[in-house]
C-alpha cells in the first residue's frame, strides 16, 4: 500500500468542483480533433504514460551566486525530499521517478529504497559531483575533475562516480549523469586536447565499471563555472565523448546549457539520428543557465524539441527511450509547485508534438510549401491540450488541478511546523 502524502478525500474534494467543468471541455475538444481525425483517448493513453523525472535537488530552494533566499519547510535531507517528490507525483501522476545526487544525497541505500518503494517511487539516473569539494575529499576539484592535471585528483573522481553507480545499482537506477565544471578561466591556462585527453580516459575508466544494462550520459554545458573553456562544452564534443566511449555511451542534453538562439530541436534530431540521444534535462532559460522553469520562457521551443521526440517515435527509431528528468532551480516559487507546473507543461508540449499531422507535414516538406509546413506546427501548437493534460491526471487518480490542491491541502505549513527553517545552503544548480 503507497503512503500518501495528501489526504485522498481532498483531492476528491478538488476534482468534484472542476469535474463537470472538466467532461464539458474533454468533449469540446475531442470534438474539435475528431474532425482533425484525431482520436482524443488515444493521446490522453499516451500523455498518461509520459513520465519525466524530478530531480531531488529540485525540491530544496535554490540560489544565486549571490544569495539564497530559504522558503519555509524545505526539507532537511533525502528522505524529506522524497517525501516532496511524493506529493508531486500524487498530484500530478507524471512523475514516479526521482533523480539523485551524490553526495548531498548520500544515505544507507536499503533505507532509500524502503523510502521509495513505501511512497511508490523510483529512481532515474544518478548524478555525481565533482564539481564541488565533499567534506574531507583528499583532493581538491579546484583546478577540474576527471580532467585535472594530476592523475591522484582524477583518480578519486573516477571512483566517486563508480561510487555513484553502486548505489545506484542498489536502489534499482540504470544510469549515470555526468557533468563536470571542468575548465579554464584564461587563455592558455589549460591545453585543449590535453585535458580532453585525461577527460576522455577518465570517462573510460568509469565506462568500465558500468554494468550491462546501464548507460552513461555526458552532459555538455557551454560556459560556468569555467568562463574563459568548458571541457565539455557543447554536443559535438559530447557527442565524440559517447562515441568513443562505446554503446552504452550517450549525450544528455540540457536544455539552458547553450548559447542563445542555439537551435536546440535540431541538436536533439541529429543526435536522435546517430543514436546518441540519452535524454535531457528539462528547464527553460532566457540569458544562460538560467534553470528557470520548464516552459515559462519559450514554451515554443520546448513544443519544437518534443516535436523531434515525436517524429522519432513515429518512425519507430530503434532503441529510442531518452530519459526525461528535470533541472531547475526555484528561487522564488515554493518547489513543489513549480515542479507541479514543469511536469506539466512538459506533457503539454508532448501532447501538442502528438497533434501534429505528420503525414500532411511530410507532404508539405516534400512539396516545399515552408507556410503550410509551418502552419501544420502552429496548428497543434495553437490547440490547447489542457483537458487532455487534467483527464490524464483524474484517470490516474491524481488532481484535475494539481496546484490549486496542492495549496488547498495545506502540505507545506504542515512540513513547517516539522522542519526547522534552513539558512544557507548552495543552490544546486547543475
Ligand atoms: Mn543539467
Amino acid at each position: 500500500m503507497t503512503e500518501t502524502k495528501i489526504a485522498a478525500d481532498v483531492i476528491a474534494a478538488e476534482n468534484d468542483k472542476r469535474a463537470a467543468a472538466l467532461k464539458d471541455d474533454y468533449e469540446a475538444l475531442g470534438n474539435q480533433l475528431a474532425r482533425r481525425n484525431i482520436d482524443i483517448e488515444a493521446v490522453t493513453a499516451k500523455v498518461a504514460e509520459f513520465f519525466v523525472a524530478v530531480p531531488s535537488w529540485g525540491v530544496g530552494t535554490g540560489g544565486t551566486r549571490f544569495a539564497r533566499f530559504p522558503g519555509t519547510g524545505e526539507p532537511r535531507g533525502i528522505f524529506d525530499k522524497l517525501d516532496d517528490c511524493a506529493v508531486i507525483n500524487q498530484l500530478t501522476r507524471a512523475t514516479p521517478n526521482v533523480s539523485l545526487h551524490i553526495p548531498w544525497d548520500k544515505e544507507d541505500p536499503k533505507r532509500l529504497k524502503a523510502h521509495a518503494d513505501a511512497l511508490g517511487l523510483g529512481f532515474d539516473a544518478m548524478n555525481s559531483n565533482t564539481f564541488s569539494d565533499a567534506p574531507g575529499q583528499s583532493h581538491s576539484y579546484k583546478y577540474g575533475s576527471l580532467s585535472h592535471t594530476d592523475a591522484a585528483t582524477r583518480q578519486q573522481a573516477v571512483e566517486h562516480n563508480i561510487e555513484c553507480i553502486e548505489i545506484g545499482n542498489a536502489i534499482g537506477s540504470k544510469a549515470l549523469t555526468v557533468w563536470v565544471g571542468d575548465g579554464s578561466n584564461f587563455p592558455g591556462q589549460s591545453n585543449f586536447t590535453r585535458s580532453f585527453e585525461r577527460y576522455l580516459a577518465a570517462m573510460a575508466d568509469i565506462y568500465k565499471a558500468l554494468p550491462d544494462d546501464w548507460r552513461i550520459f555526458s552532459e555538455h554545458k557551454m560556459y560556468e563555472p569555467a568562463f574563459y573553456s568548458t571541457v565539455v562544452q557543447d554536443w559535438g564534443t559530447n557527442y565524440l565523448i559517447a562515441n568513443t566511449l562505446g554503446e552504452k555511451a550517450f549525450c544528455l542534453v540540457d536544455l539552458g546549457h547553450h548559447a542563445p538562439n542555439t537551435n536546440i530541436e535540431m541538436i536533439v534530431a541529429r543526435l536522435i539520428q546517430f543514436g546518441k540521444l540519452g535524454g535531457f534535462h528539462f528547464n527553460d532559460s532566457k540569458y544562460g543557465d538560467d534553470d528557470l522553469d520548464a516552459g515559462s520562457i519559450e514554451p515554443y521551443r520546448l513544443f519544437l524539441v518534443f516535436n523531434e521526440l515525436v517524429d522519432a517515435e513515429h518512425r519507430g527509431v530503434k532503441g529510442f527511450h531518452p530519459a526525461h528528468m528535470i533541472d531547475q532551480s526555484h528561487n522564488v516559487t515554493d518547489p513543489i509547485e513549480s515542479l507541479i507546473s514543469s511536469a506539466n507543461e512538459i506533457r503539454r508540449a508532448y501532447a501538442q508534438a502528438l497533434l501534429v499531422d505528420r503525414a500532411a507535414l511530410d507532404g508539405y516538406q516534400q512539396d516545399n510549401d515552408a507556410l503550410m509546413a509551418s502552419d501544420m506546427l502552429k496548428r497543434a501548437y495553437r490547440t490547447d491540450v489542457e483537458p487532455i493534460l487534467a483527464q490524464a491526471r483524474q484517470l490516474a487518480g491524481g488532481a484535475i488541478d494539481p496546484v490549486a490542491t496542492y495549496r488547498a491541502s495545506g502540505y507545506r505549513s504542515h512540513v513547517a511546523a516539522k522542519r526547522p527553517a534552513s539558512v544557507g545552503g548552495s543552490g544546486g544548480i547543475v
